[in-house]
């Protein structure tokens, strides 16, 4: 992850290995725009637009380039011909505080620059964007995922996402010699992943805890018949799978060492700060299904459908593959001694290196 001890928006671009970082500041609505392309070895960069109101503008290219990287490896561990990138758009405020129409002339804004990007960067789906946004996107530029289906698109990619997670967290626990059922599994937010996924796994049979800070879907979840905790006691209630699918970032060193889960599997990108929380959960015996891998459901929906020509039936065949490719990794990882992010990152720049490089103009 970019280390933000570093001075200067300057010093971070210096020191990351991305192919380009493109930056617009719109005085009109207060908003900075980030692009951050990480790799177009296999393909156009792609990968979604994160819209959120930022500490600093530092965090937000920080955030953008650790996003970017991390498309790189999903595209290239799910074999599909995309390289990495994504964008984020830092507000100026909340999200939930802008009007209709400033929302709008944001995203019309962020579509122009997409354009000037000309294919090499396509952007889709992430948080606080939906298909709906995708839509207006579209209207400046044609490199978008996830247009709603009633204008051609994909539309949402959280079912698969949920679907991957699922598998992949079915995939570990046959790596640990267990079933899911009667299992316990604590999903840390009720997104539009986090709650199929409770479904998902409520429905084979596993005990399922959930929280949110959105008290509306914490009622949904309690309904439903989950067992919902306080936000404060995700990280702290013992169960046998931890799924984080809120943000990133949640797990550093200290919570590594603490965390009573004897696995962690879920969507949220980036959900481990460092190598060295890997390590400690390594040492600690906790089997981490790298969050690349268990969350690429979204890009085998949005590549498949829109670059591949896929079906609905072919989408879910390669995203229930992904049980395949975390076994793959976990016994890399056995074999060399190592947290499985780090044999998943082997598999995966190995296969982004042996696409030559392009001649530099
Ligand atoms: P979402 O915005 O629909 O849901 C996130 C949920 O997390 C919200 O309900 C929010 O209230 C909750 N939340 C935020 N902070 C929280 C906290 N500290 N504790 C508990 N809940 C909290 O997002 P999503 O589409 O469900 O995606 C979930 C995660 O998975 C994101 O990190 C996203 O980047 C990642 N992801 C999503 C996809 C996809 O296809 N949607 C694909 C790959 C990765
Ligand atoms: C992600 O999987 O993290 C995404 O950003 C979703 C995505 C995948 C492929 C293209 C565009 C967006």
């Amino acid at each position: 992850m970019t280390n933000l001890s570093d001075g200067s928006i300057l010093d971070q671009v210096h020191e990351w290995s991305g192919e380009l970082t493109a930056t617009r500041f719109d005085v009109e609505t207060g908003t900075h725009f980030i692009i951050r392309i990480d790799s177009t070895r296999r393909g156009p960069a792609a990968g979604g637009t994160r819209a959120a109101h930022y500490p600093s503008v530092l965090e937000a290219m920080a955030d953008a380039a650790d996003l970017a990287s991390a498309m790189t490896l999903k595209m290239a561990i799910s074999d599909l011909p995309m390289g990495g990138g994504k964008s984020v758009i830092a507000l100026p405020r909340p999200r939930s505080e802008l009007s209709p129409a400033q929302w709008t002339r944001i995203l019309e804004l962020h579509g122009d620059n997409i354009e000037k990007l000309r294919g090499s960067y396509w952007t889709g789906p992430d948080v606080n964007t939906n298909s709906a946004d995708m839509d207006v996107i579209a209207q400046r530029t044609s490199h978008v995922f996830g247009r709603s289906p009633e204008n051609g698109g994909a539309g949402s990619s959280a079912h698969n996402t949920a679907l991957g997670v699922f598998t992949s967290i079915e995939t570990t626990l046959a790596w640990q010699g267990r079933d899911l059922a009667g299992r316990t599994i604590v999903v840390q937010g009720l997104g539009a992943v986090g709650l199929d996924l409770a479904a998902m796994l409520f429905d084979a049979g596993a005990t399922v805890i959930v929280c949110d800070r959105d008290q509306v879907r914490s009622a949904i979840a309690e309904r439903l018949g989950y067992k919902v905790i306080r936000v404060e006691e995700a990280l702290s209630t013992p169960c046998d799978v931890f799924a984080p699918c809120a943000m990133g970032g949640v797990i550093d060193r200290n919570v590594a060492a603490s965390i009573p889960a004897g696995a962690i599997v879920g969507a949220a990108n980036n959900p481990v700060t460092d190598e060295h929380a890997e390590a400690i959960l390594m040492r600690r015996g906790i089997q981490y299904a790298p969050d690349f891998v268990a969350n690429a459901g979204g890009a085998l929906h949005l590549v498949g459908r829109e670059v591949l020509g896929w079906s609905e039936g072919a989408v879910q065949q390669a995203v229930r593959g992904i049980g395949k490719t975390l076994t793959e990794v976990f016994e890399l990882s056995a074999s060399l001694d190592n947290a499985p992010p780090a044999a998943a990152r082997q598999i995966a720049r190995q296969r982004v290196e042996s696409v030559p490089a392009p001649r530099r103009g």
